[in-house]
């Protein structure tokens, strides 16, 4: 491939402290020989412990799942890029569907979290995607270029390659239903033909129901350069396989 994959663990909120030692004890033993990306974004709180382990193991960079749009200030309970930066996180996760629908983050305000997560250098996977009935009703593409245009608006020139983009269809995520890989491929071409910078070197994840029985023949296409992985990025065996198949 001429792009490098990244499978990338996004473990919500989940996760106990036992439970991540857990997944690295099993990590260390199963000897791991990347070729690929390996990322895991964790719950803010336990970023600190897993950029401990990490190091120790190597292998997996660490990320976080939300950032605000501010650097500091009277913002409660919020999650300051600057922060992460200082803290030495490689990644932050932008515009997930959960955050665009339970946390009602529309494309603006996107906007505004990417830019600033960019300003600190920080890379970013930039989330997109229809929900099922804007498939249903044959919006996707409208829909996904809207997110695009909005929520990458400014991008500096000088930061377009920091900058990843994630596909995932909102009626895939979570619910075992996983879109075909002609689906996605079909979305991520789209996507590249959208990207006003970097487009041919920008790394394009498909997200929803990855697992390590589905990801080769999503791997296998053009334009999917690895996977936003959440319910099988939590066992270690799993997030391993996937890893594997994308060595
Ligand atoms: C989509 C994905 C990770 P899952 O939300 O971002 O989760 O793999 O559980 O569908």
């Amino acid at each position: 491939k001429k792009r490098e994959i990244h499978i990338v663990g996004n473990w919500k909120m989940n996760q106990t402290l036992h439970e991540i030692s857990e997944f690295f004890i099993q990590m260390t033993a199963m000897k791991m020989e990347l070729k690929c990306k390996a990322w895991i974004a964790p719950q803010s709180l336990h970023i600190p412990i897993l950029k401990e382990i990490a190091f120790t193991t190597g292998a997996i960079q660490v990320g976080a799942q939300n950032c605000s749009y501010a650097d500091s200030g009277a913002f409660t309970g919020e999650i300051s890029p600057a922060a992460l930066a200082d803290i030495g996180v490689e990644f932050v996760i932008i515009g997930h569907s959960e955050r665009r629908t339970i946390f009602k983050e529309d494309n603006e305000i996107l906007n505004q979290k990417v830019l600033a997560a960019l300003k600190h250098n920080l890379k970013v996977i930039y989330c997109v995607g229809e929900t099922l009935e804007e498939r249903e009703s044959n919006t996707t593409f409208k829909v996904i270029e809207e997110q695009l245009a909005v929520g990458l608006k400014n991008v500096p020139a000088d930061k377009a390659h920091l900058l990843l983009i994630a596909y995932e269809p909102v009626w895939a995520i979570g619910t075992g239903k996983v879109a075909t890989a002609e689906q996605a491929e079909e979305v991520h071409a789209f996507i590249r033909g959208k990207l006003t910078q970097n487009a041919e070197q920008t790394i394009i994840l498909y997200g929803g129901s990855v697992k390590p029985d589905n990801i080769d023949s999503l791997l296998r296409k053009e334009n999917i350069d690895g996977a936003l992985v959440g319910g099988a990025s939590l066992k270690a065996k799993d997030f391993k396989q996937l890893c594997t198949s994308a060595s």
